[in-house]
């Protein structure tokens, strides 16, 4: 058997657009998400998450599954327009009482609340008034909505994630434009990540001066990032898969653990990377106690060849292509999930040991990792799921196999605990460890629920 130690931290995780529903209950202002998703054409048949998972009002039924489960910890996202519906101002009270009850019964179960501040649904008036994460004085906002939290909540919540996915804010929302605010810019992505830099070193500095030394909370945040292989053993292929990974989450870890965004990045993209003032590197670098990593995926990469046009895609998930010089393809041979992500659970082992050498051995929180399957809407088909056992056995031995190798991974989240609203692919796409029946809204466990209830039991597979 593969053992774990036993403070291993498991977990599911799950975000406040995508389960709770409720969007106009209680006072919650509108977030970019419902905006964007009210435009025809930006999600699949114009889905949007009014209803959900309806979590918002079957909490109770939610926290029993992961009770059932037996998972130690459920790392959750707060809606900021239901604490501020405007941004900023006056507190909603209400929405306050909801995350409230949330933590009160979590810890009642003896399941530990992961907290992220911030997971993509930004307050839809803060966007109007001041261009979102375009502002630099944005990090106020972030800063004073963080607080808030701390100071309602971080009584009961110790372990805090301040931002979800930068990578994912400023490339898939201002450079792709397939998420919302659905900017369509080469140029804002590197402004918006730096923004979202900036309100992480605001967010934290708050936390760690005013809350940490009563509190004795910890806080980071979650970053995303693929592997990536070089295509061929040659240099320039090496060298373009490394350079690869630096766009992709050296971006926003260089400057938290070595205090600037990487030289590859900074030599390539010249004065469209914003610079750090003294007093803003001062506040992000060593700005996080712990990493916290989504993984996904794996895929190759070679340098671009002289006058080859690479298409930017979603799915390709490689950023703006031409200021990497990178081309991305995968192995044909890789079998593939419904997201079009390819399962690969090496990929996983050396992106850990990566990680952990470019940033001296921290420790390290997997805060998402998951799959998505076809033809689970049928409850038959998808509680039968052991095409999810196996990548999740897949990536929890290659977790294992990190450890063994070094890598501090205190704790695994999986992605996610019921099926939900997938962004902009709607309700297609179905990632659960539970099925989730959205005409009413009945949770049923999959064969991987119960596989995970049982690692978790057990202590390892
Ligand atoms: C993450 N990419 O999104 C998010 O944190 C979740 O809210 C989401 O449901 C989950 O992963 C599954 O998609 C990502 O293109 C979206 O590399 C896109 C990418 C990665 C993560």
């Amino acid at each position: 058997m593969k053992t774990f130690n036993p403070d291993f931290v498991w977990g599911a995780a799950s975000s406040a657009y995508q389960v709770e529903g409720a969007t106009t209950t209680d006072g919650r202002g509108p977030s970019i998400w419902d905006a964007f998703s009210s435009i025809p054409g930006k999600t699949y048949h114009n889905q949007n998450a009014d209803i959900a998972c309806d979590h918002y009002n079957r909490w109770q039924e939610d926290v029993a599954i992961m009770k059932e489960m037996g998972l130690k910890a459920y790392r959750f996202s707060i809606s900021w327009s239901r604490i501020f519906p405007t941004g900023r101002g006056e507190v909603n009270e209400k929405g306050v009482a909801f995350y409230n009850n949330l933590i009160d019964e979590l810890i009642k179960n003896d399941i530990t609340p992961w907290v992220t501040l911030f997971h993509w649904d930004f307050p839809l008036a803060l966007q109007m008034e001041m261009d979102g994460l375009l502002n630099p004085a944005i990090a106020d906002e972030f800063a004073n909505y963080a607080k808030l939290c701390f100071a309602r909540f971080g009584d009961r919540v110790t372990h805090w994630i301040t931002l979800n996915e930068p990578w994912c804010s400023a490339m898939l929302g201002h450079g792709m434009g397939s998420k919302a605010p659905g900017r369509v810019s080469k140029d804002e992505p590197y402004i918006a990540a730096h923004n979202l830099l900036r309100a992480h070193g605001k967010m934290v500095d708050i936390y760690r001066r005013e809350f940490q030394p009563t509190q004795k909370g910890m806080i980071g945040i979650a970053n995303n990032c693929d592997w990536r292989e070089p295509k061929t053993d040659s240099e320039l292929d090496k060298k373009a898969a490394e350079r690869a990974l630096e766009f992709f989450v050296s971006w926003f870890a260089d400057p938290i653990y070595l205090g600037d965004y990487p030289a590859s990045m900074r030599e390539r993209l010249g004065e469209r990377l914003p610079t750090f003032s003294d007093e803003d590197i001062a506040l992000i670098k060593n700005s996080s106690d712990f990493f916290g990593l989504n993984h996904y995926t794996t895929m190759l990469a070679e340098q671009t060849h002289e006058g080859e046009v690479v298409e930017d895609t979603i799915r390709g998930n490689g950023g703006i292509s031409e200021d990497q010089m990178v081309t991305l393809s995968k192995d044909p041979s890789w079998e593939q999930t419904d997201m079009e992500w390819s399962i690969v659970p090496w990929g996983c082992k050396k992106l850990l040991l990566w990680l952990s050498e470019r940033y001296n051995y921290p420790d390290i929180y997997i805060t998402e990792n998951g799959c998505a399957l076809p033809d689970e809407d049928d409850v038959n088909i998808a509680i039968n799921d052991s095409r999810r056992v196996d990548f999740y056995r897949g990536y929890i031995d290659a977790c294992h196999q990190a450890i063994e190798a070094g890598v501090k991974l205190k704790g695994y989240f999986a992605w996610t605990l019921m099926d939900n609203y997938e962004w902009e692919e709607g309700y297609t796409k179905r990632f659960g460890l539970n099925h989730v029946d959205f005409t009413t809204g009945k949770r049923t466990p999959k064969q991987s629920a119960i596989w995970y209830s049982t690692l978790i039991k057990d202590g390892g597979f």
